[in-house]
Protein backbone atom coordinates (compact mmCIF):
# COMPACT_ATOMS: atom_id res chain seq x y z
CA UNK A 1 0.00 0.00 0.00
CA UNK A 2 2.73 2.24 0.88
CA UNK A 3 4.81 2.05 -2.76
CA UNK A 4 1.26 2.28 -4.44
CA UNK A 5 2.64 4.41 -7.29
CA UNK A 6 6.04 3.48 -6.94
CA UNK A 7 5.04 0.09 -8.22
CA UNK A 8 2.30 1.47 -10.40
CA UNK A 9 5.53 3.31 -12.38
CA UNK A 10 7.52 0.27 -12.25
CA UNK A 11 4.85 -2.13 -14.03
CA UNK A 12 5.41 0.92 -16.62
CA UNK A 13 8.97 1.04 -17.19
CA UNK A 14 10.54 1.32 -19.86
CA UNK A 15 7.12 2.85 -21.44
CA UNK A 16 6.19 5.77 -18.60
CA UNK A 17 5.24 9.37 -19.82
CA UNK A 18 4.60 11.43 -17.59
CA UNK A 19 3.24 15.08 -18.70
CA UNK A 20 3.96 18.01 -16.51
CA UNK A 21 2.19 21.03 -15.41
CA UNK A 22 3.58 24.08 -14.18
CA UNK A 23 0.64 25.29 -11.88
CA UNK A 24 2.07 28.90 -12.46
CA UNK A 25 0.69 28.45 -16.42
CA UNK A 26 -2.31 26.30 -15.21
CA UNK A 27 -4.39 28.60 -12.67
CA UNK A 28 -3.96 31.42 -15.61
CA UNK A 29 -5.59 29.55 -18.01
CA UNK A 30 -7.41 26.33 -16.25
CA UNK A 31 -10.45 26.00 -18.65
CA UNK A 32 -7.85 25.51 -21.26
CA UNK A 33 -5.18 22.92 -19.31
CA UNK A 34 -8.06 21.27 -18.30
CA UNK A 35 -9.09 20.53 -21.98
CA UNK A 36 -5.67 19.38 -22.69
CA UNK A 37 -5.42 17.18 -19.59
CA UNK A 38 -8.43 15.31 -21.37
CA UNK A 39 -7.28 15.12 -24.56
CA UNK A 40 -3.68 13.64 -22.85
CA UNK A 41 -4.99 11.39 -20.51
CA UNK A 42 -5.64 8.13 -22.40
CA UNK A 43 -1.79 8.32 -22.75
CA UNK A 44 -0.50 9.70 -19.44
CA UNK A 45 1.10 7.06 -17.41
CA UNK A 46 0.92 9.98 -14.86
CA UNK A 47 1.14 13.97 -14.21
CA UNK A 48 3.48 15.58 -12.78
CA UNK A 49 2.54 19.05 -11.27
CA UNK A 50 5.39 21.30 -10.09
CA UNK A 51 7.68 24.08 -11.40
CA UNK A 52 11.03 26.07 -10.28
CA UNK A 53 9.22 29.92 -9.49
CA UNK A 54 6.07 31.88 -9.37
CA UNK A 55 3.70 29.84 -7.16
CA UNK A 56 2.57 28.65 -3.69
CA UNK A 57 0.56 25.63 -2.71
CA UNK A 58 -2.74 27.07 -3.67
CA UNK A 59 -1.67 27.16 -6.98
CA UNK A 60 -0.24 23.37 -6.99
CA UNK A 61 -3.06 21.78 -4.47
CA UNK A 62 -5.78 24.04 -7.50
CA UNK A 63 -3.58 22.23 -10.62
CA UNK A 64 -3.90 18.95 -8.66
CA UNK A 65 -7.74 19.02 -8.22
CA UNK A 66 -8.11 20.09 -11.84
CA UNK A 67 -6.35 17.45 -12.96
CA UNK A 68 -8.23 15.36 -10.81
CA UNK A 69 -11.30 16.16 -11.63
CA UNK A 70 -10.85 15.53 -15.14
CA UNK A 71 -8.39 12.62 -15.52
CA UNK A 72 -7.80 9.08 -13.30
CA UNK A 73 -4.38 8.64 -13.89
CA UNK A 74 -1.90 8.97 -10.74
CA UNK A 75 -0.95 12.92 -10.10
CA UNK A 76 2.58 13.07 -8.51
CA UNK A 77 4.41 16.63 -7.03
CA UNK A 78 7.39 17.14 -8.43
CA UNK A 79 8.62 19.99 -6.18
CA UNK A 80 10.61 23.04 -6.80
CA UNK A 81 9.98 23.79 -2.91
CA UNK A 82 8.37 22.66 0.37
CA UNK A 83 5.85 25.18 -0.15
CA UNK A 84 4.80 22.68 -3.29
CA UNK A 85 4.08 20.16 -1.31
CA UNK A 86 0.07 19.43 -1.26
CA UNK A 87 -1.98 17.23 0.28
CA UNK A 88 -4.20 15.51 -2.92
CA UNK A 89 -1.36 14.15 -4.58
CA UNK A 90 -1.50 11.14 -4.97
CA UNK A 91 2.60 10.78 -4.30
CA UNK A 92 5.96 12.79 -4.39
CA UNK A 93 8.76 13.13 -5.95
CA UNK A 94 10.90 13.50 -2.70
CA UNK A 95 13.85 14.77 -4.37
CA UNK A 96 17.38 15.75 -3.29
CA UNK A 97 19.28 17.81 -5.87
CA UNK A 98 22.67 15.69 -5.65
CA UNK A 99 24.47 18.39 -8.05
CA UNK A 100 23.24 21.76 -6.72
CA UNK A 101 26.24 23.78 -4.46
CA UNK A 102 23.81 24.52 -2.31
CA UNK A 103 22.43 23.09 1.33
CA UNK A 104 18.71 24.26 0.78
CA UNK A 105 18.41 21.66 -2.29
CA UNK A 106 20.50 19.21 -1.12
CA UNK A 107 18.97 18.62 2.16
CA UNK A 108 17.61 21.92 3.91
CA UNK A 109 14.36 22.31 2.30
CA UNK A 110 13.60 18.49 2.46
CA UNK A 111 13.45 19.24 5.84
CA UNK A 112 10.59 21.18 5.65
CA UNK A 113 9.37 19.07 3.39
CA UNK A 114 9.32 16.27 4.62
CA UNK A 115 7.21 16.82 8.09
CA UNK A 116 4.23 18.03 5.22
CA UNK A 117 4.33 14.81 3.66
CA UNK A 118 4.10 12.56 6.45
CA UNK A 119 1.42 15.00 7.84
CA UNK A 120 -0.64 14.73 4.35
CA UNK A 121 0.04 10.92 4.60
CA UNK A 122 1.62 11.57 0.69
CA UNK A 123 3.68 8.21 -0.52
CA UNK A 124 7.15 9.41 -1.27
CA UNK A 125 9.44 8.34 -3.99
CA UNK A 126 12.70 8.68 -3.07
CA UNK A 127 14.25 10.53 -6.12
CA UNK A 128 17.78 11.82 -6.77
CA UNK A 129 17.75 14.78 -9.47
CA UNK A 130 20.60 15.82 -11.57
CA UNK A 131 20.74 18.74 -13.96
CA UNK A 132 22.78 18.06 -16.75
CA UNK A 133 23.20 20.47 -20.07
CA UNK A 134 21.79 23.64 -20.11
CA UNK A 135 20.05 22.91 -17.27
CA UNK A 136 17.43 26.04 -17.75
CA UNK A 137 15.83 27.86 -15.11
CA UNK A 138 15.95 24.52 -12.66
CA UNK A 139 19.71 24.59 -13.21
CA UNK A 140 19.86 28.35 -12.36
CA UNK A 141 17.06 28.63 -9.38
CA UNK A 142 19.01 25.19 -7.99
CA UNK A 143 22.34 26.63 -8.03
CA UNK A 144 23.69 23.40 -9.77
CA UNK A 145 26.75 22.50 -11.19
CA UNK A 146 25.36 21.36 -14.27
CA UNK A 147 26.47 18.02 -15.63
CA UNK A 148 28.39 18.48 -19.42
CA UNK A 149 26.54 16.61 -21.69
CA UNK A 150 29.80 15.64 -23.63
CA UNK A 151 30.92 14.25 -20.06
CA UNK A 152 28.95 11.29 -19.29
CA UNK A 153 30.93 9.67 -17.44
CA UNK A 154 30.76 12.34 -14.66
CA UNK A 155 26.71 11.88 -14.88
CA UNK A 156 27.62 8.49 -14.37
CA UNK A 157 29.48 8.88 -11.37
CA UNK A 158 26.49 10.69 -9.86
CA UNK A 159 23.97 7.67 -11.18
CA UNK A 160 26.35 5.30 -9.09
CA UNK A 161 26.47 7.32 -5.97
CA UNK A 162 22.62 7.87 -6.06
CA UNK A 163 21.86 3.92 -6.67
CA UNK A 164 24.45 3.33 -3.60
CA UNK A 165 22.83 5.88 -1.49
CA UNK A 166 19.73 4.37 -1.61
CA UNK A 167 17.63 6.51 -4.73
CA UNK A 168 14.98 4.20 -6.12
CA UNK A 169 14.53 6.74 -8.66
CA UNK A 170 16.51 9.21 -10.83
CA UNK A 171 15.06 12.41 -12.65
CA UNK A 172 18.03 13.75 -15.47
CA UNK A 173 16.91 16.70 -16.40
CA UNK A 174 18.34 18.68 -19.39
CA UNK A 175 16.39 21.67 -18.49
CA UNK A 176 13.03 22.88 -19.05
CA UNK A 177 12.71 23.88 -22.79
CA UNK A 178 16.20 22.96 -23.90
CA UNK A 179 17.86 23.08 -26.83
CA UNK A 180 19.58 19.67 -26.24
CA UNK A 181 17.96 16.96 -24.17
CA UNK A 182 19.69 14.03 -22.54
CA UNK A 183 21.12 12.23 -26.09
CA UNK A 184 20.22 8.50 -25.95
CA UNK A 185 23.47 6.99 -25.75
CA UNK A 186 24.02 8.59 -22.00
CA UNK A 187 20.88 6.98 -21.44
CA UNK A 188 22.18 3.37 -22.12
CA UNK A 189 25.10 4.09 -20.42
CA UNK A 190 23.64 5.33 -17.31
CA UNK A 191 20.46 2.69 -17.77
CA UNK A 192 23.40 -0.30 -17.81
CA UNK A 193 25.21 0.74 -14.59
CA UNK A 194 21.56 1.22 -12.65
CA UNK A 195 19.60 -1.91 -13.64
CA UNK A 196 16.02 -2.49 -12.90
CA UNK A 197 17.02 -1.70 -9.30
CA UNK A 198 16.39 1.99 -9.92
CA UNK A 199 13.68 4.08 -12.00
CA UNK A 200 15.04 6.45 -14.32
CA UNK A 201 13.09 9.53 -15.83
CA UNK A 202 14.83 11.89 -18.31
CA UNK A 203 13.42 14.97 -19.58
CA UNK A 204 14.18 18.46 -21.13
CA UNK A 205 14.43 19.33 -24.25
CA UNK A 206 11.79 16.25 -25.81
CA UNK A 207 9.87 17.87 -28.57
CA UNK A 208 8.82 14.71 -31.05
CA UNK A 209 7.73 11.11 -31.15
CA UNK A 210 11.22 10.31 -32.75
CA UNK A 211 13.19 11.94 -29.58
CA UNK A 212 10.70 10.13 -26.92
CA UNK A 213 11.39 6.95 -28.51
CA UNK A 214 14.82 6.74 -29.14
CA UNK A 215 15.18 7.72 -24.92
CA UNK A 216 12.94 5.34 -23.70
CA UNK A 217 14.19 2.56 -26.19
CA UNK A 218 18.03 3.53 -25.09
CA UNK A 219 16.46 2.62 -21.28
CA UNK A 220 15.06 5.37 -20.03
CA UNK A 221 12.00 3.99 -17.86
CA UNK A 222 10.34 7.19 -18.71
CA UNK A 223 10.11 10.78 -20.09
CA UNK A 224 9.05 13.85 -18.91
CA UNK A 225 7.44 16.35 -21.67
CA UNK A 226 6.35 19.37 -20.05
CA UNK A 227 7.10 22.99 -22.73
CA UNK A 228 5.31 21.23 -25.57
CA UNK A 229 2.14 20.97 -23.79
CA UNK A 230 2.21 24.76 -23.43
CA UNK A 231 3.46 25.64 -26.31
CA UNK A 232 1.85 23.47 -28.37
CA UNK A 233 -0.22 20.82 -26.96
CA UNK A 234 -1.66 19.27 -30.61
CA UNK A 235 1.95 18.40 -30.94
CA UNK A 236 1.90 17.01 -27.17
CA UNK A 237 -0.93 14.81 -28.07
CA UNK A 238 0.32 13.62 -31.54
CA UNK A 239 3.59 12.67 -29.62
CA UNK A 240 1.95 10.67 -27.01
CA UNK A 241 -0.13 8.78 -29.49
CA UNK A 242 2.71 8.05 -31.80
CA UNK A 243 4.50 6.91 -28.73
CA UNK A 244 1.89 4.40 -27.54
CA UNK A 245 1.18 3.18 -31.11
CA UNK A 246 4.60 2.46 -31.43
CA UNK A 247 5.07 0.59 -28.76
CA UNK A 248 2.36 -1.28 -29.54
CA UNK A 249 -0.58 -0.47 -27.12
C1 LIG B 1 11.30 19.98 -17.02
O1 LIG B 1 12.25 17.92 -17.67
C2 LIG B 1 11.07 18.65 -17.66
O2 LIG B 1 11.53 19.82 -15.67
C3 LIG B 1 10.43 18.78 -18.99
O3 LIG B 1 11.22 19.52 -19.93
O4 LIG B 1 9.75 21.40 -20.57
O5 LIG B 1 11.63 20.71 -22.06
O6 LIG B 1 9.61 19.27 -21.83
P1 LIG B 1 10.52 20.24 -21.18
Amino acid sequence: KERKVEDYLRKRSGRALFFLLDPDKVVREEERYKEIVEELCPYATAFFVGGSTGFSQLEEERTIRMIKAVCDKPVVIFPGSPAHVAPSADAILFMSLLNSRSRKFLIEDQLEGALLVWRYGLEAIPTAYLIVGEGGTAGWVGDAKTIPLEKPELLAMYALAAKYLGFRAIYVEAGSGARTHVPPQTVAMIKKLLGNEVFLMIGGGIKNAETALSILKAGADGIIIGTLIEKEPEKAVELAKVVRESLGE
